[in-house]
Formats: C-alpha cells, sequence, structure tokens
C-alpha cells in the first residue's frame, strides 16, 4: 500500500553515512503517498568478512533494524541518535552493502514502531521483510507457527512472512539441506501467501543479498553500473547487464520516483517473479503456474526468466517541486502543459486543415468491437469515477451507445452484471487503484472488452487490459487528484470523438470539440488567472462547517470533484449535489448560513440553473455562483450573490475548465486552515488495497 526502497552497492565502496541517506531519500521520494509510520535496516557489521552463517546465525552479527511512528525526519532523528547512543561508526566503509525501506500505511495493527516495518524472524533478525499490501490468509499462517514456537511481537499481517522464512530454512537445515538458497526459500514462502504484496526480504543468513518479489502490488529494480569500469558494448546488453559481476548499484521501489535520480535503466517485476540479487547478478524465477493475485495452488516448479531492462521515461525535474510551495500547487497550476502533452500527437487536423479527427494509437484496432458493444461501462473509484462522469453526456452523444457508471467496489460489492457484449472503461490514475484492478479481474472473467485509461506506463490496469490510453500528464504527487482529473477527461472526450468518428451527422459537432480541445490549454491559463479570487474566497470560507456544491448535467462531475476536493484537503465536510435533486431534500439545508455554489456556465442546462439560482436565493441562500464569462447579471440579478466568472468552451469540455477555480479553493482553504495539503489526513495517493 505504501512504499518500499532497498539500497544494494555492489563492489562499490560506500561510507554507512551514504547508505543511511540514499536509504533515507529513498523514503523521502515516497512520502507523497501518504504513510504513517517508517523503518530501515542496514547491517552492523561488514559482511564480507563473514562466510555464510548456519542457522544459528552466530557468524554474522544480526542487521540493526529502526523503526519509527510519524514522520521520515523522525526516524531520520532517531537514527542518528542510537548512531551517537551505540557509537555506530557512520564513516565505516562497506564494498557491498544490502539496505532496506519501508513506509507504512497501516492496515493490521496501529501505527507504532513494533507495527512498522521491516518486520523480522525474532530476536536475531534472521529474515526481515519489508511489505506493502495485505497477507489475506496470514491468520491460519501464525497459528502454525505459533505452534512451532514462534512468538509474535506485532499485529500485522507481515509478521509472519520472516517468521515462515525462518522456519523454511530451519527446517532445511534441520534435514541436512545446508545449500538451501535464498530464492528457494523465498519460492516456499510465496507458496504460502495469499493476497497481495511486494516484498523485499534481507538476511543474516545471506549476506550482501536481496530478494524482491510481488503479486499485484507494483515494484522495480532501478540497475546503476559504473561506467568507469564497464567497457564498451558489453555494457548496453541489457541480458548481460542483468549478469556480471562489474561494480554496480541496485535499487528496489515500489514507485519509479525514488529510483529515477539515480538510474532511468529499470526492470519491471511482474506478478510471480522472485528476483535475486546476489554477486553482482539478478537472476529471476517465475512460478509458471499462476493463478493471479488471490492465490490459489501454485504446484509447478518455478523456471529462471530472462528479461531486458526498460528505460524510464520519467525526468528528475518531475518529481520536484520548483518554485512552489505544495505538489499539489504546481499541479494545478501545470495544467496547461499537462493538457497539451495529452493531447499531443492524437488530435489530427487533416491535410486540407478539414478533415478533424481523433487518434488514439492504443484503440485503433478496437473501434469497431466497442461501437458494436451493447454498453459502454465506466469504472472507478473517487476523482476517477468522477472525470468519467464527467465524460459521460458526450460519450453517449458522440457514440449512440448507452453509458452506465460503476464505483469499482459497489459493482464488487454487487457483483454486478457484466457481458460479453459490453466495453468496459477502467480509468485509474495509478493504474494500480485495487478495487478497479478487481473490477478488472471481474469483467475479464466475464468476457467484456477491456479498456484502461490511466497515468502510468506499466502499472497493473495498463498491462491486464485489451487496449486503452495513456493520459500522460506527468507524475502526479499530491495526494488530491488534480491533473490526472482534468488530463482523464480529455482522454474520454478523445475516446467518444473517436468511438463516433463515422457518424456523419456529428461531424460539425465533433469538429467544434477537437477545435476546443486545441484551445483548451489556453482556457486552462485564463481560468488560473482566478488564483488570487479563489483565496479571497478561502479566506471567507476558512471557518465554516460546510459547503455546498449544485451541478447538474455536464457539471454534475464537476459538484463531486469540487466538493471531494474541498473534503480531502481542506477537511470541511462538503457535498455535491445534482441540482435536479434539489427539492427531494437539500432544499432543507439552505438558511442564510450555509454557503453554497452554483455552478451555472452556458450549456442546455442554463436556464434551469438559473432557476434553481432563484429558489434559492428566495430561501435566502448564501451563494456563490459559478458562470461564463459576462453572464454574472444574468445569473444573479440584482446582485447580491459573489460571482465566479470562467472562460466559456464548448459545453462538454467545461468541466474541464470548471474544476480549476475548486482545486484553487481547495487549495488556498488547506493552506489557511493550516492542514497539510500534500499527504491529508488517512488518505494515501493510490488505494491498494480493498
Ligand atoms: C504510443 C507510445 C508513445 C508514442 C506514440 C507514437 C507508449 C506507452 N506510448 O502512444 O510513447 O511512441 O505511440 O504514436 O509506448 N494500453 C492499454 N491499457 C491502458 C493504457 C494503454 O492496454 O490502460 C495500451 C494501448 O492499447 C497501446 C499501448 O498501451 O497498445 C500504448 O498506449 P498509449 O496510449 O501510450 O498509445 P499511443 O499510441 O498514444
Ligand atoms: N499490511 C501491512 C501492515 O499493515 C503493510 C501495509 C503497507 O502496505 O504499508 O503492516
Ligand atoms: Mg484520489
Amino acid at each position: 500500500m505504501c512504499g518500499i526502497f532497498a539500497y544494494l552497492n555492489y563492489n562499490v565502496n560506500r561510507e554507512r553515512r551514504h547508505i543511511l541517506q540514499v536509504l533515507f531519500n529513498g523514503l523521502r521520494r515516497l512520502e507523497y503517498r501518504g504513510y504513517d509510520s517508517a523503518g530501515i535496516s542496514i547491517d552492523d557489521g561488514d559482511f564480507s568478512s563473514f562466510p555464510r552463517s548456519s542457522s544459528d546465525g552466530s557468524l554474522s552479527p544480526p542487521p540493526l533494524v529502526f523503526r519509527q511512528e510519524g514522520n521520515i525526519e523522525s526516524l531520520v532523528k532517531s537514527v542518528y541518535q542510537e548512531v551517537v547512543a551505540t557509537e555506530l561508526n557512520l564513516e565505516k566503509s562497506f564494498t557491498t552493502h544490502a539496505g532496506i525501506a519501508h513506509t507504512r500505511w497501516a492496515t493490521h495493527g496501529e501505527p507504532a514502531p513494533r507495527n512498522s516495518h521491516p518486520q523480522t524472524s525474532g530476536s536475531g533478525n534472521d529474515f526481515l521483510v519489508v511489505h506493502n499490501g495485505v497477507i489475506t490468509n496470514y491468520e491460519v499462517l501464525k497459528e502454525t507457527l505459533v505452534r512451532h514456537g514462534f512468538t509474535f511481537e506485532s499485529e500485522t499481517d507481515t509478521e509472519v512472512i520472516p517468521k515462515l522464512a525462518k522456519f523454511v530454512f530451519d527446517k532445511a537445515n534441520e534435514e541436512g539441506d545446508q545449500t538451501v538458497t535464498f530464492s528457494q526459500v523465498v519460492l516456499e514462502v510465496m507458496r504460502h501467501l495469499e493476497g497481495a504484496y511486494a516484498l523485499i526480504f534481507k538476511s543474516r543468513h545471506y549476506p550482501n543479498e536481496l530478494i524482491a518479489c510481488k503479486r499485484g502490488s507494483p515494484l522495480l529494480l532501478g540497475v546503476k553500473e559504473n561506467d568507469d569500469v564497464c567497457n564498451g558494448s558489453a555494457f548496453h546488453d541489457a541480458k548481460f547487464l542483468l549478469q556480471n559481476s562489474n561494480p554496480k548499484e541496485l535499487f528496489l521501489s515500489s514507485d519509479a520516483n525514488a529510483i529515477v535520480e539515480h538510474t532511468k535503466k529499470v526492470l519491471v517485476i511482474e506478478d510471480g517473479e522472485v528476483v535475486h540479487l546476489k554477486e553482482g547478478t539478478v537472476s529471476i524465477l517465475k512460478f509458471n503456474n499462476d493463478k493471479g493475485r488471490n492465490g490459489g495452488s501454485r504446484s509447478a516448479r518455478p523456471a529462471s526468466v530472462q528479461r531486458a531492462l526498460s528505460t524510464l521515461e520519467m525526468e528528475v525535474e518531475q518529481i520536484n517541486k520548483g518554485t512552489y510551495k505544495h505538489y499539489m500547487q504546481k499541479e494545478i497550476h501545470e495544467q496547461p502543459e499537462s493538457l497539451t502533452t495529452t493531447l499531443r500527437g492524437r488530435l489530427l487536423r487533416g491535410g486540407s486543415w478539414k478533415a478533424k479527427t481523433v487518434l488514439l494509437g492504443g484503440l485503433k484496432d478496437h473501434l469497431k468491437t466497442i461501437r458494436r458493444s451493447r454498453r459502454i461501462v465506466f469504472i472507478g473509484c473517487g476523482t476517477s469515477y468522477n472525470a468519467a462522469l464527467a465524460a459521460r453526456p458526450i460519450m453517449e452523444e458522440l457514440s449512440g451507445v448507452p453509458v452506465t457508471m460503476e464505483i469499482a467496489s459497489d459493482l464488487l460489492d454487487r457483483q454486478g452484471l457484466i457481458y460479453r457484449e459490453d466495453t468496459v472503461v477502467f480509468v485509474s490514475q495509478s493504474g494500480e487503484t485495487a478495487d478497479t484492478l478487481l473490477a478488472l479481474e471481474y469483467a475479464l472473467e466475464n468476457g467484456a472488452l477491456c479498456v484502461g485509461i490511466t497515468n502510468t506506463v506499466g502499472s497493473v490496469i495498463a498491462r491486464n487490459t485489451h487496449c486503452g490510453v495513456h493520459i500522460n500528464a506527468g507524475c502526479e504527487i499530491g495526494v488530491a487528484s488534480t491533473k490526472a482529473y482534468t488530463s482523464q477527461i480529455a482522454v474520454m472526450a478523445m475516446l467518444a470523438l473517436a468511438i463516433g468518428a463515422d457518424t456523419i451527422s456529428k461531424q460539425e459537432r465533433r469538429e467544434a470539440i477537437i477545435d476546443g480541445l486545441f484551445d483548451l490549454p489556453n482556457k486552462i491559463r485564463e481560468v488560473l488567472k482566478l488564483d488570487q479570487e479563489m483565496k479571497d474566497l478561502a479566506k471567507l470560507l476558512i471557518a465554516e462547517q460546510s459547503l455546498l456544491v449544485f451541478g447538474r448535467g455536464y457539471n454534475y462531475a464537476t459538484a463531486l470533484e469540487g466538493a471531494l476536493k474541498v473534503k480531502e484537503v481542506a477537511l470541511m465536510h462538503s457535498e455535491g449535489i445534482l441540482a435536479g435533486e434539489m427539492k427531494h431534500g437539500p432544499l432543507a439545508l439552505v438558511d442564510e448560513n450555509l454557503p453554497i455554489v452554483v455552478i451555472a456556465t452556458r450549456d442546455a442546462c442554463f436556464s434551469k440553473q438559473q432557476s434553481v439560482i432563484q429558489q434559492l436565493r428566495a430561501r435566502k441562500g448564501r451563494l456563490i455562483v459559478m458562470c461564463s464569462k459576462g453572464d454574472a447579471a444574468s445569473v444573479c440579478p440584482g446582485g447580491g450573490c459573489r460571482v465566479i466568472e470562467v472562460p466559456q468552451v464548448e459545453d462538454c469540455l467545461q468541466p474541464v475548465v470548471n474544476i480549476v477555480p475548486f482545486q484553487l479553493l481547495a487549495y488556498h482553504l488547506t493552506v489557511l486552515r493550516g492542514y497539510n495539503v500534500d499527504q491529508p489526513r488517512n488518505l494515501a495517493k493510490s488505494v491498494t488495497t480493498q
């Protein structure tokens, strides 16, 4: 769920101080994902002076483990305090060393040092494990291990893993197999684990080695070879890279963010693979008979696999805040650029500049099937669901196919109906949202055509869908999604254009939308000028308990997403309401105190929204009206309500513009109220557990 980082320097001299810095910086790169505690493990002595020990572990000293509740800086502080107290030598140099680190987002057991990772096999730290995800069968495993004499000190599901590793290792040794390898131990452990996980193992029995494996949760390996010592062409041979014993530094992480500053050469570890880092080589074993992330019997023997490295397309600058105070602020303001990259290469004006079309490379072979489908189903959670909702009207209009909406968890709870004739569109920024992923497995089982819309190339959803579109919004770090939302809507509008591209009668409408898309980045630049105005509004609302947002039609989604932003970062109750439902309940709340935003930009619903405003004013509602430029007088005749004027765009693209003032409002409210903008309380960036 949260973050994993590991650093192995092989035949490269590194002082302990440096190793600690690399591990801490790795954790800082994962910080944005939200976490409640952190921990690391490094070696006490230099393992290279110890031969591989026997099961009693008497030869090599146990690795050191540091764990803290709270933020990374408190871990850093406590580690340096320990260093002083125990006179640990920071200048001590290691030619080879394997260190692991973790940020935890508690699922089992409260945030506390004993529940933080690395979790251990026992007092000698024979096996240490960092884990992202959830082990669903930990209770049975725990019972068995307790029967074999293990005592547990945490409430985590994770603790069974290092203990199981020790159990397997000890058993092999008792049976006289002193040659059992680290990967054999882990493969045996993995056979018993059910659930979703990314794991790194460190062991005093296997000094300077690490094992990484995963099922469901993401994990990458970064490889940095020392160019000075590598010669010529061999260096460029990816397979060779994984197998030579040149000096090198290896990084493992759940997130490319923590790797990109060291190297761009990566291996995206796949489900079921056991990646063994040993003596400068990387070997991979895999179960052939993989039954998917929920486990199941895997009787087949693991086979060794060859994989080539790929190159990360990310730039280090993308993960820095630049001149901004917060990632959320940076990401709001970079929307003209993120939308430009989303649209790049996908809007065509034809040779004559007349035939305007959309080209989505990932979909062109599937459009016929999509057009023939009986239904289009959008599936997402949170902001991604809202983005799909914003695109629903234009999708129905242009495709002529009915579109239904599903919140992923609800579809799974109901085991709702999905048919072979359906096209199911999965929307997820990270491409690893647990509920969306499970809904994908469910839709695949039911034979539907599965389309992904994600921001993360190589993510599980991108890989497991039949086809899809990357939104290319660039790395989004703020937990509250902003630029991914606007890019998702832009992509789904293009999806609607591509699906509907063969209907002559709608050619004019389509061209107007394409023109609108071309101009969208400019319009976003314009609406961003409302920054100060939204800050002023935030000052007015700072002490409010609640904020209602009324929208309808294209902007029903804006009401939901605007309220979600305010809720998730500013920690203020806020509710998005379909204006058509006003008289069926919400109207009872209206008085002169409760602030209400009404979205009344120009579209087919405009006159209905005007009447909503009148009815709210008749009840002395405290109104803030969002309208198209120049419409202040018509939405609020006689004055008396606060007005936010936004540039008008093609109706179906208006949600992209309209959400921006809400993002700014939520941002300023959060800062003014003194809350953490980038890591809102209790939330994580990508929700990889159910
Ligand atoms: C591809 C390249 C892009 C550039 C461009 C040139 C990638 C990732 N993209 O962009 O760098 O070279 O071609 O025309 O190499 N997919 C899924 N599920 C998803 C998302 C994507 O299956 O959730 C598939 C999609 O069907 C396609 C591939 O991934 O086969 C790449 O998708 P894309 O949106 O990046 O494709 P495109 O043509 O815009
Ligand atoms: N389920 C584990 C725990 O609660 C790991 C959580 C995580 O992914 O951070 O400790
Ligand atoms: Mg979200």
